[in-house]
């Protein structure tokens, strides 16, 4: 169970975010409005949301999944692999502090950004994108490990971040798309095939019982209510044009 979660306010020039999604420029005001209710759906779900002020130094600092890592034995401040991100961490660390009594860091030439860190218990799929390296990924199993945990590393081809494509929504069960539905390490769990044209909606998020789903992936919703989880649709349009998905919004913990 997760009983907290930390957000950022999207700041105005997140229109100049990161984006390959070619969906046109983000609405700020539609988007602050969108990030109002992502935050009432954490918090139905039973979380208390820290939510921390826009930084309008960092257009894509509302994505605060990629700067670190919450695990239930210490958290590890990630180093983002686009150049534009990567001083995103400086304004999370003493966050991050008041939550954690250990905090882990990330050195360069190590990267990593969060969305391509998929906790599955206590074992942490990390996937190899151009925003996370070889580096930083032995650099993390590292900490896992003397904290108790694993690591294993993912590669992938055609997606942003590992989970693009994956949403793991506890009891076994893992949402897939596209390039992961026939990686081996993923055939243990029982796979919830997200149809191609639905794609962006592999990226939900369990959230204690509940699933957050993006509004507009009916197959998706149907496919993860048959599998006995209670749906929150939350519309996200303007951070999908930047490429983000709804778990990038948030670190939960
Ligand atoms: C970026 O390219 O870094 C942002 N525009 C989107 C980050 C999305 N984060 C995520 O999937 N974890």
């Amino acid at each position: 169970m997760f009983n907290k979660a930390i957000v950022r306010t999207p700041c105005q020039a997140m229109v100049n975010g990161i984006s390959t999604a070619n969906l046109g420029r983000p609405d700020y005001q539609k988007a602050l409005a969108q990030h109002l209710d992502y935050i009432e759906a954490l918090k139905e779900c039973g979380l208390q949301v820290t939510v921390l002020p826009p930084d309008e130094n960092f257009p894509d600092s509302t994505f605060v999944e990629d700067v670190a890592l919450m695990t239930p034995h210490c958290a590890i401040l990630t180093n983002p692999g686009a150049p534009s991100r990567t001083l995103e961490t400086q304004s999370i660390l003493s966050v991050i502090r008041e939550f954690y009594a250990d905090v882990e860091i990330i050195e360069a030439p190590g990267t990593v950004e969060g969305g391509d860190v998929m906790m599955v218990g206590e074992h942490f799929y990390i996937g190899l994108s151009e925003r996370t390296n070889q580096a930083g990924a032995d650099q993390m199993i590292n900490i896992l490990e003397r904290h108790g945990m694993k690591g294993s590393v993912v590669d992938l081809t055609g997606v942003l971040h590992l989970k693009t494509g994956l949403g793991y929504l506890e009891n076994n069960n893992l949402l897939a798309c596209g390039e992961f539905l026939n990686k081996p390490e993923f055939q243990q769990y029982n796979l919830l095939q997200v149809d191609a044209e639905e794609a962006y909606a592999a990226n939900s998020v369990w959230v204690n019982e509940s699933v957050l789903v993006p509004e507009g992936f009916p197959k998706t919703s149907a496919l993860i209510e048959s599998a006995g989880y209670k749906v929150r649709e939350v519309d996200v349009s303007e951070f999908q044009k930047l490429d983000g998905g709804l778990s990038c919004l948030s670190l939960r913990f």
